[in-house]
């Protein structure tokens, strides 16, 4: 695929689209350029000094393929539990963290090349949750979607249920925010950063594996860090 269709309609999503996930007005607008370089800066390595201002900052850049998301909240949120299983189910934000949760620390790595060291992740394993619905012979994938209405991903059932694959709640030990896919999103750890999908709300058990929103553009659905893609080391443990 094409440099510039690499995740995005052109780049990485548009400034505007971006500084609107920031909630910055228009004085954002005429600081946009430095503080996007202060999103590109790794943290500890920031010239501009600003990343520490930036919600999430350190590294990070928000991604959306839509141009704007609802919210939810403990109120609002459910996810679904469904497809081959023997007991559907729909939780919400209270029971996910009534469950057993797990705290990963890695690098998270974007397939378009930034990296953000040492970042935790916590929340429910996904193999905790297929278990309590009960995956039924002849499931071989998950399907994940999004209230986003857009993207999508998708695991091999063996993927899905490693133990470094999480529902996750938190992010730097914290409740993951909005723009950073909140209040549930998807954790792969050992693949790149487009598997694990914002503001989850469908868990769905299926026979194959479906591409997801950029594996039908060309990603790779087995998007090991280091191993796919043509790119990158491994990621730190
Ligand atoms: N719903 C949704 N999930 C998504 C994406 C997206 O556009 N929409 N982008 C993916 C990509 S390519 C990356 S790098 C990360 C970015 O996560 P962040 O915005 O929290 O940095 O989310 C992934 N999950
Ligand atoms: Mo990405």
């Amino acid at each position: 695929m094409s440099e510039q269709n690499e995740e995005g309609r052109g780049t990485p999503v548009g400034r505007r689209v971006v500084l609107g996930l920031l909630g910055l007005g228009a004085a954002g607008v005429a600081a946009g350029p430095y503080l996007l370089r202060a999103q590109e800066a790794v943290a500890g390595r920031d010239p501009t000094g600003l990343t520490g201002l930036l919600p999430g900052g350190g590294g990070f850049r928000y991604y959306s393929v839509v141009a704007s998301v609802p919210t939810r909240d403990a109120d609002t949120y459910t996810l679904t539990v469904d497809g081959l299983v023997e007991r559907p189910g729909r939780y919400r934000l209270a029971d996910l963290r009534a469950m057993p949760q797990r705290r990963i620390v890695r690098d998270v790595q974007c397939v378009t090349g930034w990296r953000v060291p040492d970042t935790p992740f916590e929340g429910v394993p996904l193999a905790h949750l297929l278990d309590a619905a009960g995956v039924t012979a002849g499931a071989r994938a998950v399907r994940f979607s999004c209230f986003d209405g857009e993207y999508t991903e998708s695991l091999t059932l063996e993927q899905a249920r490693r133990d470094d694959v999480l529902v996750a709640l938190k992010l730097r030990d914290a409740p993951i925010s909005h723009a950073h896919g909140g209040p549930v999103r998807l954790y792969v750890a050992p693949m790149y950063f487009y598997k694990s999908a914002k503001w989850l709300s469908g868990i769905t058990v299926t026979d194959t594996v479906r591409p997801g929103y950029w594996e039908e553009l060309g990603y790779d659905t087995d998007a090991w860090v280091g191993r796919s893609n043509g790119r990158d080391d491994a990621p730190t443990a």
